[in-house]
């Protein structure tokens, strides 16, 4: 049997080797791909996000307890920070992954962050619908909002929970990693803190200026192949109806976490109710196929272009004598 067929039976070891060979690319990967596809798309995905130190993690681990009491199959994809300064919270989660761990129904999955990020938001994709394939009934993605490359794994989950925490500083800290925007729940953590209620109040104040929702149709973008899918675009208006809802959790001892569990759910009925799960495939696969698509024809058109040559075209453009354009034109023109 291929090892693609021992993941759908179930086989826990297929499972590990598929994940790894999935993140790294290997030999095999895009077989193991094609033969999985269609068995995703019934998981959950949820993507949790947030500053560094808000309690991600405590979350997932608290998250991934509750779903266990109701019966459910859960996958955790860690994305480890790539900042340095993160470094050594890797040892701390899996500290806190304890009490999960000899449970069956509850697989647990760190990614190495390696090569380029949008290389590690494809990776990350893949190792979901791996997991996806493998029938866990959700799955749960922690990324630390950092950023651009956040975001991007972010948008793979079908519902975002985006983490805040009193007294790191600000009171809202993912304003500036720009990841406010993608929340579908926004959950204040460490609500033990007297601070809390400040962060609820600005960012309820931020709510009700209408600055969140609904954003998350501007941050689909990508152009021509959007284009040529209007249902996506037909429905924005009307999916327009979910308010996002503030939850305050302590994630320390599970204080909010049943309710958060409660919200999911009903966002996942949501999704589903208004179409809005739709018109999100619909985006998520144009978008896939973008990136897939200029990743495949750079990556052809410079197979054929010897290295030395490419070298020498980026000098004449450093030296004024190719605008880059020109230069572009050569390459498609194979002129080179
Ligand atoms: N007081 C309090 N502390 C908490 C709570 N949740 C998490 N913590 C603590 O906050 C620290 C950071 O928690 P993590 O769950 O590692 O946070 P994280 O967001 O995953 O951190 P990074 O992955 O490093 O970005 C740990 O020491 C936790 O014990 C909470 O609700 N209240
Ligand atoms: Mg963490």
């Amino acid at each position: 049997m291929s090892l693609a067929a021992d993941v759908l039976s179930g086989n826990r070891r297929a499972l590990a080797r598929a994940l790894s060979v999935v993140e790294g690319k290997l030999d095999g990967c895009f077989e193991i791909m094609n033969t999985l596809y269609p068995h995703t798309g019934n998981a959950h995905i949820i993507g949790v996000t947030g500053a560094p130190g808000t309690g991600k993690s405590s979350i997932v681990n608290q998250l991934a307890l509750a779903l266990r009491k109701r019966g459910k199959t859960v996958g955790v994809v860690a994305v480890d920070p790539t900042s340095p300064f993160t470094g050594g919270a890797i040892l701390g989660d899996r500290i806190r992954m304890r009490d999960l761990s000899g449970d069956a129904g509850v697989f647990i999955r760190s990614m190495a962050t390696r090569g380029s990020l949008g290389g590690l938001a494809q990776a990350t994709a893949n190792v979901v619908r791996v997991l996806d394939a493998a029938r866990f009934d959700v799955i749960l993605i922690e990324t630390v909002g950092a950023g651009q490359s956040e975001v991007d794994i972010a948008r793979h989950a079908l519902s975002v929970l985006v983490v805040e925490a009193p007294g790191l500083g600000d009171d809202v800290q993912a304003i500036k990693a720009g990841i406010l925007e993608i929340a579908d729940v926004l959950v204040v953590n460490k609500s033990d803190d007297p601070r809390a209620s400040n962060t609820v109040r600005s960012l309820r104040a931020m709510l009700d200026l209408g600055n969140l929702r609904s954003v998350r149709q501007m941050v689909d973008h990508h152009g021509r192949l959007m284009e040529a899918i209007p249902a996506a675009r037909e429905l924005t208006a009307e999916a327009d109806g979910w308010q996002v809802p503030i939850q305050q959790t302590v994630a320390t001892n599970g204080t909010g976490i049943d309710d958060l569990v409660s919200l999911l759910d009903t966002h996942r009925v949501y999704l589903i109710s208004s179409g809005e799960l739709e018109r999100r495939m619909q985006i998520l696969a144009a978008s896939e196929l973008d990136t897939l698509l200029r990743e495949s024809l750079i990556e052809r058109l410079l197979n054929g272009v010897d290295q030395v040559q490419l070298a020498e075209l980026v000098e004449r453009v450093v030296t004024r004598d190719l605008a880059p354009q020109a230069a572009v034109d050569l390459l498609l023109e194979n002129r080179l």
